[in-house]
């Protein structure tokens, strides 16, 4: 077995979504080292450019889409764009999400509806779109960004935690649903990751000293860091490769150990 080319993604197409800054870009950059061609998209027009630019500095000739990911009909629209221009989709990276922290008996309908459709009804469209093509090259890939709320629960973060538990539960279906037709399913589940999305939790405080919930993490981390969104390249290509052809329904949890510790003790 030639290893190194087991896990090349060489002519393969690859879409990741929300993959404008943050862990999609990381995972998208990864991917193009890698040797794919790269799709990605966003909402907001100003994310585009930026992330355009962001793209070329790294050399990478990415095709953006502004695309709601939860909007059934502009999904059909990007996939079918990306078919026309860059050819059938091999990769699916399901990575746009938010979060809302807010405590649930105050969380209002509408709000915990829009995290479930972002987190957890988006990825089923964007896969429902993807997977007739999948199954006509007779290989694909679906990689769900899933997290440390798909195994725990915290405070103010039920509607997250309902939908990245979900995700895992969809992940594990697409496997048992598609897997014979050589599509291979799994979930990523980042730990702490220093983003735009984490970044309220990591503000310093007014006397200067770190945010409590910061701290918190670090106890909590056996590699007593935050992850960054680098962290997440190698598993992501791992997963998008050949190398992992006979691995599906999994969601490797890339957290610095978070899950498998129990917690220091208090001084
Ligand atoms: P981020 O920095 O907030 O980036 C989120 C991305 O998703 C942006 O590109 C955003 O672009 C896009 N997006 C959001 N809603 C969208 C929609 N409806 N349609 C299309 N694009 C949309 O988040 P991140 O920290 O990189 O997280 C990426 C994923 O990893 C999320 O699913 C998150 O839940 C998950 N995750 C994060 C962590 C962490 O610690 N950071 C840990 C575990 C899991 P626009 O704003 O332009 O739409
Ligand atoms: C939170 C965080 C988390 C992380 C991540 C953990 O408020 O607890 O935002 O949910 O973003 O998903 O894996």
């Amino acid at each position: 077995m030639d290893i190194a080319k087991c896990f090349s993604l060489e002519g393969k197409v690859a879409l990741v979504t929300g993959a404008a800054y943050g862990i999609g870009f990381a995972i998208a950059e990864a991917y193009a080292k890698a040797g794919a061609k790269i799709a990605f998209n966003c909402r907001k027009p100003e994310h585009m450019e930026s992330a355009l630019a962001a793209y070329r500095e790294r050399g990478i000739d990415a095709k953006g889409y502004l695309c709601d990911v939860t909007e059934e009909d502009q999904v059909a629209r990007m996939v079918a764009d990306i078919k026309s221009s860059l050819g059938p989709i091999d990769i699916l990276v399901n990575n746009a999400g938010i979060i809302k922290r807010i405590p649930m008996t105050e969380m209002k309908l509408e709000e915990f509806r829009q995290v479930v459709d972002i987190d957890l009804t988006a990825p089923f469209l964007v896969s429902k779109a993807v997977i007739p093509d999948m199954i006509g090259q007779g290989h694909g890939k679906i990689i769900n960004i899933c997290s440390m709320m798909s195994e725990l629960g915290r405070e103010t973060v039920s509607a997250y935690a309902a939908a990245k538990g979900g995700l895992k539960m969809l992940t594990r279906n697409i496997a048992s649903e598609y897997g014979e037709y050589n599509i291979q399913c799994n979930g990523i589940g980042p730990g702490y990751i220093a983003t735009d999305q984490t970044a309220p939790l990591r503000e310093i405080q007014p006397d200067g000293s770190k945010h409590p919930f910061d701290r918190f993490i670090l106890s909590k981390t056996p590699a007593a860091r935050w992850g960054t969104p680098e962290d997440l390249m190698g598993p992501a290509v791992f997963l998008a490769s050949e190398a992992s052809d006979f691995v599906n329904g999994q969601i490797l949890y890339v957290d610095g150990g978070i899950l498998a510790y129990l917690g220091k003790m208090p001084q």
